[in-house]
């Protein structure tokens, strides 16, 4: 038996959790766990306070206005892009599109790239553990299309094999998409080699990063994939915003997904002409506070170093797994040797309803049900799972209060 894993020597949690004014809040008189940030993860105050400033001192709408309070708000809202661009080194700005989040990204993509090009036949490749809102997408436009959605298998430890990708490639497969880390399972996904091997093949590439960027380093221009989405709300920004990525060439290509207010260049009732990139595809007012607080999560992160969160991460999933596997009944849902902090697990005799009920009345949340991947329980035969998954303000003593809060439900259902 291993010891635990040495702390990541710099890295003091209990000084990053002072950031987040959440986690002294008391649920149901205890202290709170919060282990479901895999779901949302909490903001720290620096994020909070950017959003405040903003709405306090300088909101009006963008783009638009001469006066200076417009010219605030639009500096701010395409600061925060530039800031993201950073983040996720992206070529340009005009690659940089603000959306709801991940789930708008992928429509986006899937309606104004997919929509125009797919004939009757075409394949679209995902992988059989994405999450819903990198499926049902794809079956949206494949019914609209004619196009086919095909699934790549996993194994039983949660493993997309990267010869299976290869195999499933033809020369009708046009657009492969699929997650970097899956969000029910951990698993990270050997996206840099899928990405080659789809290029071979002709096809685009769409990476659902809602689960990477938060917990590891991301380089779209290193990724070389073509399209890349992810939610500010799951990086310790707000909800309601996010991105697309895409590569410059093909967004250009692409005719705009809504039509309204900040798209246009001109409108008659004749012929009407579209923005120039980003613009093109961000109709009517953003959420500009929204991307003004993805902004200050990005700062966040780059001030604890994101190359130390996952560091943190990493540690304390080898922790969690092996203190885990000790309670008697708990099976985890998902093995493959490269995962990311995300615990899926069924306890035997006990629903993980009930189980998520018990565990919240001890202060502990984890999130319960199929994690918008109903393929992979019916892969597994299971209806659902508890999930506990992990954040840079999480600490060891987090696992043991899950641990204590299994046996509990445990004696409870014996
Ligand atoms: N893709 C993955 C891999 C996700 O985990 C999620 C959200 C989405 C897409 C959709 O992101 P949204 O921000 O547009 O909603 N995942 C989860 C989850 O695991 N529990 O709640 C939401």
């Amino acid at each position: 038996m291993s010891a635990s894993p040495k702390a990541i020597a710099g890295y003091d949690v209990e000084r990053v959790r002072r950031d987040f004014p959440i986690l002294t809040r008391l649920i149901h008189g205890k202290p709170l766990v919060f282990l479901d940030s895999a779901a949302s993860s909490q903001r720290p105050a620096s994020v909070i306070a950017a959003v405040d400033e903003y709405e306090t001192l300088h909101h009006a709408n963008v783009h638009r206005g001469v006066y200076q309070l417009s010219q605030e708000a639009t500096d701010l809202f395409e600061r925060a892009r530039e800031r993201v661009r950073g983040f996720v080194n992206a070529r340009s700005t005009r690659e940089v599109i603000f959306t709801r989040g991940t789930t708008e990204a992928i429509n986006l993509v899937a309606q104004s790239f997919g929509r125009p090009r797919l004939k009757a036949g075409d394949e679209i490749l995902l992988t059989h553990l994405e999450h819903h809102a990198n499926i049902v997408p794809w079956q949206l436009v494949a019914e609209q299309t004619g196009a086919v959605v095909k699934a790549v298998p996993m194994d039983r430890r949660g493993v997309v094999d990267v010869a299976d990708v290869a195999a499933y490639l033809n020369e009708r497969t046009r657009i492969v998409a699929c997650a970097q880390v899956s969000n029910a399972l951990g698993t990270v996904l050997p996206v840099r080699e899928i990405v080659k091997l789809a290029h071979a093949r002709g096809a685009v590439v769409l990476i659902d990063g809602a689960q990477a960027v938060p917990h590891q380093k991301v380089d779209f221009k290193a990724l070389d994939c073509d399209f890349y989405a992810f939610s500010a709300h799951k990086m310790y920004g707000p909800t309601g915003i996010g991105c697309l990525i895409g590569r410059e060439s093909l967004l250009e290509s692409m005719p705009p997904w809504q039509g309204g207010g900040d798209m246009i260049l001109t409108v008659s009732f004749a012929k009407t002409t579209f923005n120039t990139l980003p613009f093109k595809f961000e109709a009517g007012t953003p959420n500009i506070s929204g991307a003004v607080g993805m902004a200050a999560a990005v700062d966040y992160i780059e001030s604890i170093g994101i190359e130390h969160i996952h560091a943190h991460e990493q540690r304390l999933l080898a922790i969690a797994t092996e203190k885990m596997l000790k309670v008697p009944g708990l099976t985890i849902i998902g093995t493959a040797p490269d995962k990311a902090s995300v615990i899926s697990f069924t306890l035997d005799g006990v629903h993980p309803h009930d189980l998520g009920t018990i565990l919240d009345s001890e202060g502990v949340a984890v999130r319960t049900g199929h994690h918008c991947a109903m393929p992979v329980m019916e892969f597994f035969d299971i209806p659902a799972t508890a999930r506990a998954s992990f954040a840079c303000y999480s600490r060891e003593s987090d696992i043991d209060a899950l641990v204590a809060a299994l046996h509990k439900a445990r004696e409870v259902f014996s």
